[in-house]
């Protein structure tokens, strides 16, 4: 069981690789759901919350990290906190939270911060090993404490297609708990810069890169995320990704 398993992970892992991506990977969802629902089997071999993703060496940060998907925001919002410094940006946390709250940057730069050197996998076929730092998003969370009823987070974008539809992405709780789920505010050392996600983004190595949300001015924590959007808990997910984008 737990090899068939392997098996389908990395079978999706190698089809997530393919653009367009259709029914053969929902399919491969359902199927994995099933699989997954078996006891324990989820904690050893489905990354979402146990398992740690490989961490590199200075040595192996790539001189360029690669800038990919939607351009970088260039609405009159977006501009005045480049205007402002980021001193206007907040951080809004709300939803099933005992105590919603809208960080300011050095807020969140003043809790714990958290350091990895990871490999960002792009569901096209590339991959980009980094230096991330900024706050775990398991302590923001701790910060609001998640009510008994919340399942997900939602994480809203600032930037949006050539129709005007926000980008979003989401996480599970246990996913959003998970040591390397960073809300990143630096990358390679330097401040964060705008086109990979400025002032914060969301960083999940255990995942591939389309779940890791740049620019992200909102977490929603929600029971489930079907009324949100197209449904599916993340833009491209709404045009039939995967969920889970386990690597
Ligand atoms: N808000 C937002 N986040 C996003 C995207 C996007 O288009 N908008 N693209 C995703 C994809 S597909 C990838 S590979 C990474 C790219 O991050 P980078 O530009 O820092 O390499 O951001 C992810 N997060
Ligand atoms: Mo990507």
């Amino acid at each position: 069981m737990k090899r068939q398993l392997f098996i389908a992970t990395s079978i999706s892992a190698a089809l997530a690789g393919c653009a367009p991506i259709g029914t053969a990977l929902n399919d491969n969802a359902g199927v994995r759901k099933v699989l997954a629902s078996v006891e324990g089997i989820d904690d050893a071999f489905i990354g979402s919350s146990g398992a740690l993703a490989r961490e590199y060496r200075e040595s192996d940060v790539a001189p360029v990290f690669r800038v990919n998907g939607f351009a970088t925001p260039s609405d009159a919002n977006y501009r005045g906190l480049l205007a402002s410094y980021y001193a206007k940006y907040r951080l809004v946390v709300d939803g099933a939270v005992e105590r919603p709250y809208a960080f300011t940057l050095a807020q969140l730069r003043a809790l714990p911060q958290s350091t990895q050197i990871t490999r960002h996998d792009c569901v096209e076929g590339w991959s980009v090993i980094g230096k991330w730092s900024g706050v775990r998003l398991g302590s923001v969370l701790d910060a609001v404490g998640p009510r008994s009823n919340a399942g997900f987070a939602i994480f809203h974008c600032m930037d949006r297609d050539d129709s005007g539809t926000p980008y979003y992405e989401s996480l599970d709780l246990r996913q959003a708990y998970h040591p390397q789920a960073l809300l990143a505010t630096s990358l390679n050392d330097e401040p964060l810069d705008p086109d990979h996600g400025a002032p914060v983004r969301l960083r999940v190595p255990t995942q591939l890169g389309y779940k890791s949300a740049k620019w992200v001015n909102r977490i929603e924590v929600v029971e489930n995320f079907a009324h949100i959007a197209g449904g599916n808990g993340g833009y491209w997910e709404d045009q039939g990704y995967e969920w889970y984008a386990g690597v």
